[in-house]
């Protein structure tokens, strides 16, 4: 692939192709955007003008892909089964879009020797667009002091009703310069609103108001919601009682 620039929406399009119909959701991004916000210890080692695609999962993902996954085996025998379901459409999406290119595939779960995340997932989907990343840095006259508050990501159709999965990095694929850098939708302008998205997010994750922050076109089913709710030692008999 040397010599070309990567064709950024045909790559995207053939992604898009193969994995929206399982309820998942693409946007890409340079790898400079995303280094140039971290120290070199979370950098990806690649140059600036590589290109990666961010790949979310959307409320439909749990009917359209998680579901007929688990059907197919029996709903048993896995660990991790929506990590293990995710892995499984993204690899296969790669290898039928991309047949002997190399792509570096990193999920959201992995760790890299140092114990790091192999890539900071709401960094990456800040930078791509996809939703805005919001920090303790984002409030003005934060009310928290010294208080460590995890940051959040909000999508603008879905709220926090959706994930981060993984990011494909197009290692040897120049992006070229006409590839312009998206300003993720601030769906959340206020200094109110975020604390109260920050507040929900650290404090309240479990009740999933923070989810509802903007309006969601769509949340989770409430099967999707059962599941989650339900202890994953108990997943696997909730599961056969649907099937
Ligand atoms: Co968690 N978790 N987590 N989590 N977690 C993830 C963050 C993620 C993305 C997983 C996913 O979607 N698959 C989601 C968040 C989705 C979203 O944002 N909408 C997620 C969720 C949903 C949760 C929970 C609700 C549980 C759940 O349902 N899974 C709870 C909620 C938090 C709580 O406990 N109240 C939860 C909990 C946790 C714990 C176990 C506490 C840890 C620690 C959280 C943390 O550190 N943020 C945790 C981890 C480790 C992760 C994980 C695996 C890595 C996060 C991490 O280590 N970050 C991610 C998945 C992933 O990223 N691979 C999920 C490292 C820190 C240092 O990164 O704070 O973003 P950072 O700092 C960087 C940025 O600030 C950046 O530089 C910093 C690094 O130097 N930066 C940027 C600097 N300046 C700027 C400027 C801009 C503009 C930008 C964009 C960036």
């Amino acid at each position: 692939m040397a010599a070309s620039t990567a064709n950024v929406d045909e790559i995207t399009a053939q992604l898009e192709d193969c994995l929206s119909k399982c309820g998942f959701e693409v946007s890409p991004l340079k790898v400079g955007w995303y280094n140039s916000l971290l120290p070199a210890s979370f950098h990806l080692a690649y140059p600036d003008d590589t290109l990666a695609v961010v790949v979310l999962s959307t409320p439909s993902m749990f009917e359209q892909a998680f579901l007929p996954f688990m059907e197919e085996r029996g709903y048993q025998g896995l660990s991790d089964p929506i990590d293990q379901c995710v892995k499984h459409r993204v690899s296969s999406a790669v290898s039928q879009c991309f047949p002997g290119q190399e792509v570096d595939v990193r999920y959201d779960y992995e760790l890299l020797p140092s114990r790091k995340p192999k890539f900071l997932a709401q960094t990456a989907a800040h930078v791509s667009g996809a939703a805005f990343y919001y920090q303790k840095s984002d409030v003005i006259d934060q009310p928290w002091d010294e208080k460590k508050m995890f940051g959040v990501c909000v999508h603008p159709k879905f709220g926090g009703w959706f994930a981060i999965r993984a990011l494909l990095v197009f290692g040897g694929v120049p992006v070229g310069s006409e590839m312009a850098q998206p300003v993720p939708p601030d769906c959340v302008p206020s200094r109110e609103g975020r604390i109260q998205l920050l507040e929900g997010f650290n404090f309240h994750w479990q009740d999933w108001s923070y989810r509802n922050i903007v309006h969601p076109v769509q949340t989770y089913s409430q099967k999707q919601r059962d599941y989650f709710a339900t202890p994953p030692a108990q997943r696997f008999a909730l599961l056969k009682s649907w099937g």
